[in-house]
């Protein structure tokens, strides 16, 4: 196995993105669970983002989403931003939530609707312009719920025009990440239903167009280290959105659910060259915190992906790609084995405590006091979005 000298200065550079709406209330459509001192603007969930990197080193960038973080000037937004030591991350844009997209958004049979969804994608671009954000998270709730409902075909070409018209928006340093997702709001078709739909959308359009691996959006059983794999040597992975999932989208917290597909997706992606920071790849967190605290809901996250990428690194390339090349199954299977069996923690305490960091930030968080602070300070905190 690779000795843990030799990736510590790649796990000192690591960025892992985190969600806004993870800060806020959250649930599920049975109940939503209020918790104290939860953010009311979008000014407090960036402070409380920026606690998660103040303890872990590697969250360096908060993803907005909007209008759930509509403010009146963006480039004052990213400026709170920088002066609590994180920055302004990816824009997702919301086009779900309007009774106008009952039957669609970019796809919708009427074109007044989809000229609304368009626009506010294209203002989404403006905030990008703002806050000085690369990417553009693109998710559609769009899809049917009966057979005939609407044309499936016809959907196809409403999507890539509203894609289009957004990839020629994009600035130089801009790029979209669409994602897919299995099913959900609409249960008969999707429109963007998986990584081929998506991959074929942003082929035809260019470098600018990228895919997005949201881990929770797949069927049961699927091999998502496949996914990224294949995504990887076609220059087409622009990102992730982590979380755990047991049946459907649970958006739990990544690496709870199975640590060993983690460990395996980031494999992939140090494989592939993923893990580069030239290779583009945004790893951003996707989750919600229905039960638990989120900040150190979130904190555990980020720990989880940190764990899955050391040993990820700690794979030993040499030995494994002998063993292939000699046909040796057990060996080439023992050498992922070996690195995905080893305890990282006390060498990614050892990393903390050499960036002046605590080696355990759960402990320093909780000892921090900033939780019985805001729960003082915050009365009436606002739910994450589904349903405010
Ligand atoms: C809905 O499925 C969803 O969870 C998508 O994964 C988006 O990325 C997220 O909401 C935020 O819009
Ligand atoms: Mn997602
Ligand atoms: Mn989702």
């Amino acid at each position: 196995m690779t000795e843990f000298s030799a990736v510590k200065e790649s796990l000192a550079h690591q960025a892992i993105e985190l969600p806004s709406w993870a800060f806020g209330n959250s649930g599920t459509r049975f109940k939503v669970f209020g918790q104290p001192g939860v953010p009311r603007t979008p000014e407090e969930k960036i402070a409380d983002a920026a606690q998660v990197h103040r303890y872990t080193g590697i969250a360096p960038t908060v993803a907005l989403h909007i209008p759930w973080d509509a403010v009146d000037d963006y480039a004052k937004l990213a400026e709170y931003a920088a002066e609590q030591g994180v920055r302004v991350g990816a824009i997702n844009s919301n086009v779900f939530q309007d009774d106008d997209y009952r039957l669609g958004s970019v796809t919708n049979p009427d074109p007044a609707v989809r000229r609304k969804a368009l626009d506010h994608l294209l203002a989404c671009v403006d905030v990008m312009d703002a806050t000085g954000s690369r990417d553009l998270k693109l998710w559609f709730s769009d899809g049917t719920n009966y057979p005939g409902q609407d044309d499936i075909r016809a959907r196809q070409d409403r999507l890539a025009e509203a894609l289009e018209a957004v990839y020629a928006r994009l600035g130089d340093d801009q790029r979209f990440l669409l994602e897919y997702k299995l099913f959900e709001p609409a249960f008969y078709t999707t429109d963007l239903p998986d990584w081929g739909t998506a991959y074929a959308h942003c082929l035809k359009l260019g470098d600018k167009a990228q895919v997005v691996v949201d881990t929770g959006h797949h069927a049961p059983g699927t091999n998502i280290e496949f996914i990224v794999a294949f995504l990887l040597r076609e220059n087409k992975l622009g990102g992730f959105d982590f979380n755990s999932r047991f049946y459907a989208d649970d958006d739990l917290m990544v690496g709870s659910a199975d640590p060993f597909q983690l460990f395996r997706i980031m494999y992939e992606v140090v494989r592939g060259g993923g893990y580069d920071p030239a290779a583009g790849v945004a790893f951003m967190l996707d989750q919600c915190h229905n039960i638990e605290p989120k900040i150190p809901g979130q904190i555990r996250s980020v720990l989880n992906v940190q764990e899955a990428t050391a040993k990820a690194l700690l794979v030993d390339a040499d030995a494994l790609a002998s063993a292939q090349a000699a046909g040796d199954v057990l060996g080439a299977n023992a050498a992922l084995m070996d690195a995905y069996n080893t305890d990282v923690r006390p060498m990614l305490a050892e990393l903390r405590a050499e960036q002046g960091l605590d080696p355990d930030p759960m402990a320093a968080f909780a000892r921090s006091g900033y939780t019985e602070r805001v729960a003082a300070e915050r009365v009436g905190g606002r739910q994450a979005g589904w349903g405010a």
